[in-house]
């Protein structure tokens, strides 16, 4: 934390001085009254009204001014500590792999970079404004209570242990409550992203009232957490109240008392002294809410590092891949399970290669392994056993980037970000130029569709994806991977949503711009594999077959039997 608040040092510095200014202010006001009351209204001394009248001015004006300075410079201190918080967890979550981000949920990560980084700002705002105005305010008053007379401050210390038993007992009952209310936090905030983002499937199913009751609840439980821990704390101020009041009537017996012996006090010093009385006692309210952000904010700044010291779990090589480029890929006896299910083996024993240039489809009924199979390539997960290699390197030894920038992959579920229809397929390639993003539309069978638009290029996709047809989604993002040139083209049933000719259009112009580069296709369909030079038949997990159409269908029983439920479905249409 500290490495993050040593940057704005000298705002750390800056607020606490100038609330020393304001603190000037608050002390010697009441002391100055007692001179007014004393010498001036009660002693018949106009000229001392006036003069302390006039100081006391000066000095408000004087504290003002520092208190708002001091105000500044805190919020600045705090705003600018959060903020670079925010970007280094958004970063540090943007490295996470995909099992990482599984394991913190999204729900969770968004309320660690929004509430969590939120309290810490309130951390600092009170460490450099608070800690310091609550110490030097409780030590000051308590000087200048002794100095209107011993006695009074004797009464204060009578007050002192009964408020702090208070305050302490209070603050035990509530603190393990901030930990309960993040996680419940956690879980309204996975909800409503859920349920935001799905809300066309819930209105689809009509499942409003079943989805409310689930929010509900979640809310409900989040508010009894907070109502529980707001009414034990609302128990500690009437508590404090009795304590202090108490007090005030022991200055007031003193004061009294010894006004009426003649015994060294004045009314002055009595009214001065209730109200350093109060400053002081009311100090350890303030302590004890300082301790509150305290406690909430140590619970957020244990979750916010859980993040910022997350590595990757996926260590990168160190450039150990060949100069060159090949576009060769191999699988040798690679077995796979989801790091959540490692019990559970999605891929078993897989071994095949693909040649530079080559086109190699890969089909198999749902749920059989292609995507993750296809994943493994740019290390979206690791493999369990086995490897995988790229070029004739093991995707282990290259750095990440590298990989990365040899594949362009198409993923199965479409992501399209809330951009024009130029800057997502741009997103594969930024520098590209115009006539780079025309012939990559091109080439995915999109430009047509674009150019019908009233807007063209610059047409403004809505939040994902949602004023495009499933089809215009698939060949945006088909284009934004084209884009990029890469060596490996992964298509992952990126031609489900597309009708017949069109798909036979987009393959015959990769085939032409992208003779020489290795492709792999993932497909449901027969007519979309069959032109490939080989096919992969995936049968739960394991390859059954290799070959082309003809040969498949020659001697694959897997392969013949999807054929035939096929074949059978289009005569039947
Ligand atoms: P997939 O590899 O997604 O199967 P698939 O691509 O062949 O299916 P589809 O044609 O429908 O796209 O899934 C294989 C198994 O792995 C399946 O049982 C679900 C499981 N799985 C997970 O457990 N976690 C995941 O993140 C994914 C993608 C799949
Ligand atoms: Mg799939």
């Amino acid at each position: 934390m500290l490495k993050y608040l040593k940057k704005y040092w000298i705002y750390c510095l800056l607020a606490p001085l100038f609330m020393l200014g304001e603190l000037t202010m608050d002390l010697l006001q009441p002391d100055m009254m007692a001179t007014i009351v004393d010498e001036g209204v009660l002693g018949g001394n106009l000229q001392v009204i006036l003069q302390e009248g006039l100081r006391m001015m000066l000095l408000v004006l004087f504290g003002g001014t520092s208190g708002v300075l001091c105000g500044v410079f805190a919020t600045f201190a705090a705003l600018r500590f959060g903020n670079d918080i925010r970007k280094d967890l958004f970063a540090r979550v943007m490295d996470f792999s995909f099992e990482q981000t599984d394991r913190f949920t999204t729900g969770s990560l968004i309320t660690r970079i929004t509430n969590d980084v939120t309290q810490m700002e309130q951390l600092v705002m009170m460490l450099v404004r608070s800690l310091v105005r609550c110490s030097v305010m409780f030590v000051g008053g308590i000087i200048m209570l002794y100095r209107q007379s011993p006695r009074f401050a004797l009464v204060a210390a009578c007050g002192l242990p009964f408020i702090t038993v208070f305050v302490v007992f209070f603050l035990k009952k509530v603190s393990p409550l901030y930990t309960v209310i993040q996680k419940k936090l956690d879980r309204l905030n996975s909800i409503m992203q859920e349920n935001i983002a799905g809300a066309r499937v819930v209105k689809a199913y009509v499942k409003e009232d079943y989805e409310l009751k689930h929010f509900s609840q979640a809310n409900d439980e989040l508010c009894d957490v907070n109502l529980r821990a707001q009414t034990i704390l609302a128990f500690m101020n009437p508590c404090v109240n009795i304590v202090l009041n108490l007090c005030v009537v022991g200055v007031l017996y003193v004061g009294g008392y010894t006004v009426s012996q003649n015994g060294g006090i004045t009314p002055g010093q009595t009214m001065a002294a209730i109200t350093y009385l109060s400053l002081i006692l009311m100090r350890i309210v303030f302590m004890a809410n300082i301790f509150q952000t305290f406690t909430r904010a140590s619970a957020s700044w244990k979750r916010i590092k859980e993040v910022l010291e997350t590595e990757n779990v996926q260590q990168a090589g160190e450039g150990k891949q060949e100069a060159g480029r090949k576009g060769e890929i191999e699988f040798r006896h690679v077995s796979f399970a989801f790091p959540d299910t490692p019990d559970l083996p999605v891929l078993k024993d897989i071994s095949f290669r693909v040649n530079p240039g080559e086109t190699v489809a890969i089909i198999g009924s749902t749920g059989s392994g292609k995507t993750s199979l296809v994943q493994l390539i740019p290390r979206f997960y690791d493999v369990t056993q086995g490897e995988v290699l790229v070029d004739g390197v093991n995707v282990w030894d290259y750095p990440m980037q590298a990989l990365r920038d040899k594949i362009g992959i198409v993923q199965q579920k479409t992501e399209l970000f809330s951009r024009s229809i130029e800057e997502n397929i741009r997103w594969g390639k930024e520098e590209a130029k115009e006539s780079e993003v025309s012939r990559a539309a091109r080439i995915a069978q999109a430009e047509d569709f674009i150019l019908r638009m009233p807007e063209g290029y610059e047409a403004q996709v809505a939040e994902g994806g949602h004023s495009l047809s499933g089809g215009q989604k698939q060949r945006i993002s088909i284009a934004r991977a084209v884009i990029r040139d890469p060596e490996i083209l992964i298509f992952d049933d990126s031609g489900s949503a597309l009708d017949l000719k069109t798909e036979a259009a987009l393959y015959d112009a990769l085939n032409r711009e992208f003779a020489e580069t290795t492709k792999i296709v993932v497909a449901q369909r027969i007519a979309s594999v069959r032109q490939a030079d080989r096919i992969l038949v995936l049968d739960n997990g394991e390859i059954r077959d290799s070959g082309t159409h003809e040969e498949l269908l020659e001697h694959s029983a897997v392969y013949q039997e999807i054929y035939r439920s096929q074949m059978k479905r289009e005569v039947t249409a």
